[in-house]
């Protein structure tokens, strides 16, 4: 049996897909790329992954995109021990969570990581060059875009914020009434499936986001980041404030 795994250190979807494989106790080939060497568009990479993006796990030489499916397929093939719950009524409960992560914060990490961290390589380069860049993503070429070389609008920017915003309320409601994990008492793919977020968030200097007003989502963040699963994926060098020390991003 092998496991390998298409990834880079510092992404957050490539971090949901670690977190779930230290949980299971597999061991994988790691093939490390690097974001500005372009590996993820390569055409032999986009044979695997057609969407050019990271992570693609292969398990015995079957490719799985996306980190979502990623994580319900690592439950399912290895269910133990198991990360989702029991009564199907509750695996739907997880799974709704999943899918409004994937639709809310997910997408809406990206405006303040590109817009403090990864539109840097595009700054100083000529427009032609950013057009290629931009030209050369399967999905993403409308968001390079609209980022341009000077970022994104504020009206861009706030909204991104509102939607993080509005999942710590969420969040918030939902660990106050229960907790310690976002299903309750078992950890689940649902906290896999948006810790990445939390942690890009405060390593970006955005914790204040929660730390002022949400109790609940605080102590789940500091118990999420301190579980040997979470701490093992997010090793030296996956996280922008390690990368990039002289942003100065404010952890
Ligand atoms: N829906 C996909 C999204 C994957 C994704 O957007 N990955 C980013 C890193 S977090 C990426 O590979 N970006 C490549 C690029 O911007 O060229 C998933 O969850 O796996």
């Amino acid at each position: 049996m092998t496991i390998e795994l298409y990834n880079f250190a510092a992404s957050t979807c490539s971090q949901k897909a670690r977190i779930c494989l230290q949980e299971k106790g597999l061991e994988w080939k790691d093939h490390l790329f690097h974001p500005g060497k372009g590996e993820h568009l390569r055409p032999e990479y986009l044979e695997i992954n057609p969407n050019g993006v990271v992570p693609t796990l292969v398990h015995d030489g079957r490719p799985v995109v996306d980190s979502a499916v990623i994580v319900e397929y690592l439950n399912d093939v290895f269910p133990e021990p198991p990360l989702a719950p029991d009564a199907p009524i509750e695996i739907a409960k997880m799974r709704t969570w999943m899918r409004f992560f994937e639709e809310v914060p997910t997408p809406a990490v990206r405006y303040p990581s590109f817009q403090k961290v990864l539109i840097q390589p595009f700054k100083n380069i000529s427009a032609e060059k950013f057009e290629r860049a931009a030209e050369k993503r399967p999905l993403k070429t409308d968001f390079y875009k609209r980022m341009g070389q000077d970022g994104f609008s504020d009206a861009e920017m706030k909204k991104a914020f509102d939607d993080i915003n509005i999942t710590i309320v969420r969040l918030e409601k939902a660990l106050s009434a229960g907790g310690p994990w976002i299903m309750g008492e078992r950890f689940t793919l649902a906290d896999i499936c948006v810790i990445p977020t939390f942690d890009r968030m405060a390593d970006l200097g955005y914790k204040n986001m929660w730390e002022e007003g949400y109790p609940a989502v605080t102590d789940w963040v500091d118990r999420s980041l301190g579980r040997p699963s979470v701490k093992k994926s997010f090793y030296e060098g996956s996280r922008f404030s390690e990368v990039y020390p002289d942003l100065e991003l404010g952890r």
